[in-house]
């Protein structure tokens, strides 16, 4: 396992010093699942396929950060104690980068890097989850830290308010999720369907909107938010999603309007996955992001 503070540079681009720097941390766990492992080799396969993609963002902009990469927080068979390496590991990251990113996973490691954020910026702060379930169950197969329940542990931060709480690409919810919504509707939740039909560009500005005036945000991408016909490789696909072009333009718009300052990439799951596509994906928004986060912060 790599110490605190050491990391390496992914330097197969120019890069320039502007006293911004991006951070890349992975998790490598998938205990949290209920359904299909998996996402513990993302991290590993995700940092192999990095290279294969050009440094520079699909509007020919040149990735210029620096991306310190700070290794993955190795496994440890308590959880507890895990969860309490990776928050304290993610806060280094965090303290020590403009912006974070870090791979999953599956959607439990959330649960330590959003405790991370929260103690890292001062409230309000902000949450965007991209993803096909809202995850808010208060407990899953017996656990409170099920990858089904990450947004609800996240609530109790006390720097969250559920008004700056936002879903993106709900299209599978259990019963209580939706008892819960009802209990809450100062949650921006925004279904697939309600994406298909008004354009995800709309519903990316409503976000916005929504989160205008927090200090920091946390933007959550599963991979399963994303449709299975872009990302198949992940452990509970769910048909009729956004494409990768319009979770990508959601991104644009998210980052260009609100201080993102993290990022997480889950639910990844390797073995599951054809022709390397969905860790391709990953590569592709962890890209994008870095685009998009440079792009704001050098204009
Ligand atoms: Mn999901």
């Amino acid at each position: 396992m790599q110490q605190l503070g050491q990391y390496r540079a992914l330097s197969n681009a120019p890069v320039e010093d502007h006293g911004i720097r991006v951070g890349l941390m992975g998790v490598p766990f998938d205990n949290g699942v209920s359904y299909q492992g998996g996402p513990r080799l993302a991290p590993q396969r995700i940092r192999s396929l990095m290279p294969r993609l050009a440094r520079i963002s699909e509007e020919g902009v040149p990735l210029v950060l620096p991306i310190f990469d700070y290794g993955d927080v190795g496994p440890d068979l308590d959880w507890a104690r895990y969860f309490s390496t990776v928050e304290e590991r993610a806060l280094t990251v965090l303290n020590e980068n403009q912006l974070a990113l870090f791979l999953g996973g599956d959607h439990s490691v959330g649960i330590p890097l959003f405790k991370a954020f929260a103690r890292r910026f001062p409230g309000p702060v902000g949450y965007i989850q991209f993803d096909a379930h809202p995850d808010l169950a208060d407990e899953y197969d017996g656990h409170p830290w099920s990858h089904a329940c990450t947004a609800r542990r996240n609530l109790e931060q006390a720097g969250l308010d559920h008004r700056h709480l936002a879903f993106v690409g709900l299209r599978s919810h259990m019963v209580d999720e939706l008892q819960y919504y009802a209990e809450h509707p100062e949650i921006g939740w925004h279904t697939a369907r309600e994406v298909y039909r008004r354009g995800i560009e709309a519903v990316a500005r409503d976000v916005a909107a929504q989160l205008a005036g927090v200090s920091a945000v946390y933007l959550s991408i599963d991979v399963d938010g994303i449709d299975p016909s872009c990302t198949p490789g992940t452990g509970t696909p769910v048909h009729g999603g956004p494409s990768m072009r319009e979770c990508m333009e959601f991104m644009r718009i998210i980052y260009a309007e609100l201080p993102v300052r993290a990022m997480d990439i889950v639910e990844v799951s390797p073995p599951l996955d054809i022709s390397d596509v969905t860790s391709m994906a990953a590569v592709k928004l962890l890209y994008e992001g870095c685009g998009f986060f440079q792009e704001k912060s050098l204009r």
